[in-house]
């Protein structure tokens, strides 16, 4: 198969296709005799690394309005978000798309287990299709003073929670990463405290704004994004939105998460985004928007103050510690 479309990474920026015209290409490529070509050719276009996932005809999902990109902000180009990530499983620099695609997303089964009246595992294509699928356009905002605006397909956390039935008990939501020093070679780096942990309070998970998500850009979640079950929570910092999660834990102390554990001076459980508390080593009062490269001014709770703020009253270790 020689069909060669240059890819817009490999274009200068300025002629990157826009959306609009990549989703043609997509619905043609779609089109034609779904998989043969896109298997035969992957990384053709974005969504050709799509072409293996079972779950690819759930999508797109109408997008739910209530969530905006915010003043002055724009959707981040899909090739910005899809090819510089952060996920250290598969290496520590930003360009580890192409490695993740290593990624085996099935099988892929959810273990939930702790303070829940009947621990279960269930097959994430069982768990999609019970759960209410939207659309939500959220900025997310990287410790490392980053940030971008994208739009995730997935379902609200507190669905999820009300599927997993946690016992009167539980306090928090322990979350884990998978674990795969075979796929994910960033896993063999000792030194980290693998699996990647991450965990909410109760009140944080159930708040609407905690979202779990199947899906970028009107597709499956690509495998460098965090496929096939990622978390965001868009008021907090991006650490805090663990990827491809294989556990839930409910529990009644708080977990400790892979940054805190690797260095509780520079990354703490509440990581809420505060433009006024720097990281030891570098400001918080700015964030480069990703793409345009644009200087902007980082906004408490990342802009979410409205809807999460009364989360934290009273809570100064929440807002005030990084
Ligand atoms: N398992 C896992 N989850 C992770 C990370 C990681 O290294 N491993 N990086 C986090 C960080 S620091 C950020 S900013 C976001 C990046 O998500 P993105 O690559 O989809 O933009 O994922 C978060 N979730
Ligand atoms: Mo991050």
């Amino acid at each position: 198969m020689a069909i060669r479309i240059p890819r817009g990474w490999e274009l200068p920026e300025s002629a990157v296709t826009p959306e609009s015209v990549f989703l043609n290409r997509r619905q043609i490529i779609q089109g034609l005799a779904a998989g043969s070509i896109a298997a035969a050719a992957p990384g053709l276009a974005w969504g050709a690394t799509d072409s293996d996932d079972p779950s690819a005809g759930l999508y797109p999902v109408a997008r739910n309005e209530r969530f905006e990109p915010g003043e002055g902000r724009k959707l981040t180009d899909e090739e910005w978000a899809t090819r510089y990530n952060n996920f250290y499983e598969f290496g520590t620099s930003k360009k580890i798309w192409k490695a993740a695609q290593a990624l085996k997303i099935r099988p892929w089964e959810v273990r939930i287990d702790g303070e829940v009246e009947s621990p279960r595992t269930i097959a994430i294509d069982d768990l999609l299709s019970q759960m209410p699928l939207e659309e939500r356009v959220y900025r997310h905002r990287c410790v490392e003073a980053w940030s971008m605006v994208v739009p995730w397909t997935g379902f609200a956390f507190r669905e999820f929670v009300r599927f997993a039935n946690p016992t009167a008990n539980a306090r928090y939501v322990a979350m884990e990463t998978f674990l795969d020093p075979e796929t994910a070679k960033g896993q063999r780096q000792d030194w980290y405290p693998w699996p990647y942990v991450e965990g909410l309070t109760m009140e944080e998970a159930n708040h609407e704004l905690a979202f779990l998500v199947t899906g970028l850009y009107g597709k499956p979640l690509p495998r460098q994004n965090g496929s096939p079950l990622r978390l965001a929570v868009p008021w907090k910092y991006g650490f805090k939105s663990i990827k491809s999660i294989v556990r839930f834990t409910f529990t009644t102390e708080r977990p400790v998460s892979f940054w805190e554990e690797m260095n509780s001076r520079e990354y703490g459980f509440w990581a809420n985004v505060n433009p006024a508390v720097p990281h030891p080593r570098w400001s918080q009062a700015t964030e480069k928007d990703l793409g345009t490269g644009k200087r902007i001014p980082t906004k408490i709770f990342n802009g979410y103050g409205e809807w999460v703020a009364a989360l934290y009253e009273g809570n100064t270790d929440a807002t005030l510690y990084r």
